[in-house]
């Protein structure tokens, strides 16, 4: 084996593809005969994080445990998709400053509330709106855009990147940067 591991952190409001990306990376780099690990938030909630909630400090220990996990698969020389909304800077910045100098690959989800809003695939959005669900992120809890990423995923001309294309992306820095 030899392998250089990572944390390939994918941040960005609910809806904006995340998930999607993660999945799609994660299969990309199988069929390269790369091993990775997908951490995906809203799985993890069932389970290692099934005490936690959605208010600030729930949020931060969320992510923080993720993040030892994480650096667990990248100690063992895995790429470790991790991909949850991680809304707080200071949060992600805190998993970043746990592994070694560019082991941690910012993947921000630069999608418009409008477009996550509309996906609404879990109706969440509606929930929120109609003040049923409360701290919904994006609608009346805070998420703050990195300001210095790895990667960036956005529209152009009003369109949204395939997860084919976005996962290609993520691969071509991974290449350049060593890791395949
Ligand atoms: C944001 C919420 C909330 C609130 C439930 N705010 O799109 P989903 O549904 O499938 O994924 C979201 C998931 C967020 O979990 P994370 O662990 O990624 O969040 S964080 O990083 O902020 O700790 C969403 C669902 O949980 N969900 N309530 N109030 N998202």
């Amino acid at each position: 084996i030899n392998q250089k591991g990572c944390v390939v952190w994918i941040t960005g409001l609910s809806g904006s593809g995340k998930s999607t990306l993660a999945c799609s990376l994660s299969r990309e780099l199988h069929t390269k005969g790369k091993l990775s690990y997908v951490l995906d938030g809203d799985n993890l909630r069932h389970g290692l994080n099934k005490d936690l909630g959605f208010k600030a400090e729930d949020r931060a220990e969320n992510i923080r445990r993720v993040g030892e996990v994480a650096k667990l698969f990248a100690d063992a020389g895995l790429i470790c998709i991790a991909s949850l909304i991680s809304p707080y800077r200071k949060d992600r910045d805190a998993c970043r400053a746990m592994l070694p100098d560019k082991n941690f690959i910012e993947v921000f989800m630069n999608m418009p509330l409008e477009l996550c809003e509309a996906r609404d695939s879990k109706g969440l959005y509606k929930l929120a709106r109609a003040g049923k669900i409360n701290g919904f992120t994006g609608i009346d809890d805070p998420y703050e855009p990195p300001l210095s990423c790895e990667i960036e995923m956005q529209q152009k001309d009003g369109v949204c990147p395939t997860p084919a294309d976005m996962a290609a992306q993520v691969v071509s820095y991974l290449e350049e940067k060593g890791y395949l």
